[in-house]
C-alpha cells in the first residue's frame, strides 16, 4: 500500500469529539471535565473502551496516565507516541486537550483498519491533570512521568474544597499500578488547538510551534485584620483585599516595566471572610508569568516580590509567597518541526511557524526526547471558554499531519 495516500476519517473524528463533548457538557456549549471528577472518569472509561476496540494494549500508571500500545515489527525499539489531555477548565471548550487525544485515536484507528505495520511500536496517551485548574500545578502527571515532579508531592496537592489528588485518583479508579516513569521514546507529537488568534488572522491551516513559553506559577497569601466595616475608621485598617488590589495591578504592569516579551496574570483569587460588612482579613491569589526568556520571567517575579512587600507594609498586612511551579521554555526538536512542515506541504495544507503561549505536556516530553506539536486555528482566537471552536475540516487536516508524521517517525530504524 502507498501510505502517502492514507487519510484519517474526518467524520469519525468529528463523531468522537462530539461524543466526548457530551461528557460534562455545560449550558453555554462548553465542557466541565475537571481532572479526577466524575466527568473525567466517564470520559476515561469511554476512552479506554475505544482503545480496547482496536486491540491496543491498555496501561494505566500510578498517576492515572492512560496508554494504548500498538506493537511494531521491531517491537523492542523505542516507540513513537502521541496524546494530550481529557481534563478541561471549569468552563472550558470542546477542543482543548481532547482534540489531541481523539486525533491520536483517529490515527490509531486508521492504522488499525488499514493494517499498517510500522517498524516501531506506536502509542497513544491521555495525561492526567494537564490543566492544573482544580489541582495545581498544570501538566503534573506528565511532569511526574518525566521525572521532573515528585509523585507523592503531586498526590498531596489539594483543591479548593480540600479534596486530595491521590485520594481522588483512587476514588475514580485510575490510580494504576504501572510506575509513572518515563521509558525511552523515538518521538512524541501532540495535536492541539492554537488557543490564540494567529493562524486565523493569517489564514493558515497548520501551526508549527518552534516551542512553548516558560510557565511560572506562584501563590500569594495576605493576612489582614477583620472588623466591622461601620465603626472602624479608614485610617489604620489592615484591609487584605486593598493590599491585594495594589499587588494585582503590579502584576498587570510588570511585563511593560520589564520591557520584554512576557505575559503576567492573576487568574484566581479567594477573599476571606468574603462578607460585605467585614473588612477582609485573608486573601489568596495566584500569579502566572510566561516568557520565552526564563530569566526575564524570574526577574519579573523578583520585582513583584519587592512590589508586594511595599503594598503589604503600607497596609500593615503580613504576606507569604509559595513558588509553586516552574517549567522552562521548550524549544522543540528541529528535526520534527521540519518533518511537520514537510508533511503539511505534501498534504496540501498551508502552515506557519510560531510559538505556543499555552503550556502543554509536550514541554516535559521535550526534556527527555524529540517532541513537537501541531496546531490548528482557534476561531476568534478564543480558548479556555465555552465558545472555544475550530472547524471540523481543520481538525481533520491536523489529524492527517499527525498521521503522516507518526508513520514516518515510526518507520525510522
Ligand atoms: O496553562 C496552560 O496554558 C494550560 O492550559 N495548562
Ligand atoms: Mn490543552
Ligand atoms: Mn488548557
Amino acid at each position: 500500500m502507498d501510505l502517502s495516500d492514507l487519510r484519517v476519517n474526518g467524520e469519525r473524528l468529528r463523531a468522537s469529539l462530539e461524543e466526548m463533548a457530551k461528557i460534562g457538557a455545560t449550558p453555554g456549549g462548553g465542557v466541565q471535565r475537571l481532572t479526577l471528577s466524575d466527568e473525567d472518569k466517564r470520559a476515561r472509561d469511554l476512552f479506554v473502551g475505544r482503545l480496547e476496540e482496536i486491540d491496543l494494549e491498555v496501561t494505566v500508571d500510578e498517576m492515572g496516565n492512560i496508554f494504548g500500545r500498538r506493537p511494531g515489527k521491531n517491537d523492542e525499539l523505542p516507540p513513537v507516541f502521541s496524546g494530550s489531555h481529557i481534563d478541561s477548565q471549569p468552563k472550558g471548550g470542546r477542543f482543548d486537550g481532547i482534540l489531541g487525544v481523539m486525533g491520536a485515536l483517529e490515527v490509531m484507528r486508521t492504522l488499525h483498519e488499514n493494517n499498517v505495520q510500522t517498524e516501531r511500536p506506536v502509542l497513544i496517551v491521555d495525561w492526567t491533570n494537564e490543566e492544573g485548574s482544580r489541582f495545581a500545578p498544570a501538566m503534573v502527571a506528565s511532569g511526574v512521568w518525566a521525572g521532573k515532579l515528585d509523585r507523592d508531592w503531586a498526590y498531596s496537592r489539594t483543591d479548593r474544597d480540600g479534596k486530595v489528588f491521590g485520594e481522588e485518583l483512587e476514588r475514580i479508579g485510575y490510580k494504576g499500578s504501572a510506575p509513572a516513569k518515563a521509558w525511552p521514546f523515538h518521538a512524541y507529537y501532540e495535536l492541539h488547538i492554537e488557543q490564540g488568534p494567529v493562524l486565523e488572522s493569517i489564514g493558515k491551516t497548520i501551526g508549527i510551534p518552534k516551542g512553548i513559553l516558560c510557565l511560572h506559577w506562584y501563590d500569594v497569601y495576605i493576612e489582614g485584620k477583620a472588623n466591622q466595616v461601620g465603626p472602624t475608621p479608614m485610617e489604620g485598617r489592615n484591609d487584605a483585599l486593598c493590599a491585594a488590589a495594589e499587588m494585582i495591578l503590579a502584576v498587570q504592569s510588570v511585563p511593560a516595566r520589564m520591557g520584554g516579551n512576557m505575559v503576567a496574570t492573576v487568574g484566581e483569587i479567594q477573599n476571606y471572610p468574603n462578607s460585605r460588612n467585614i473588612i477582609p482579613d485573608g486573601v489568596h491569589f495566584t500569579v502566572d508569568i510566561r516568557s520565552w526568556d526564563d530569566h526575564l520571567a524570574i526577574n519579573a517575579w523578583e520585582q513583584l516580590k519587592i512590589d508586594f512587600q511595599a503594598a503589604a507594609g503600607k497596609n500593615g498586612c503580613p504576606i507569604r509567597f509559595e513558588e509553586t511551579w516552574r517549567v522552562e521554555h521548550t524549544p522543540f526538536a528541529e528535526k520534527l518541526v521540519g518533518l511537520l512542515a514537510q508533511k503539511a506541504e505534501a498534504l496540501g495544507y498551508s502552515s506557519h511557524h510560531m510559538v505556543s503561549g499555552a503550556g502543554h505536556d509536550a514541554s516535559y516530553m521535550n526534556m527527555l526526547g524529540d517532541a513537537a506539536m501541531i496546531f490548528i486555528p482557534s476561531i476568534g482566537g478564543r480558548s479556555h471558554v465555552e465558545v472555544e471552536n475550530s472547524t471540523w475540516e481543520d481538525c481533520e487536516s491536523g489529524a492527517n499531519v499527525l498521521l503522516h508524521c507518526m508513520i514516518e517517525s515510526a518507520n525510522e530504524v
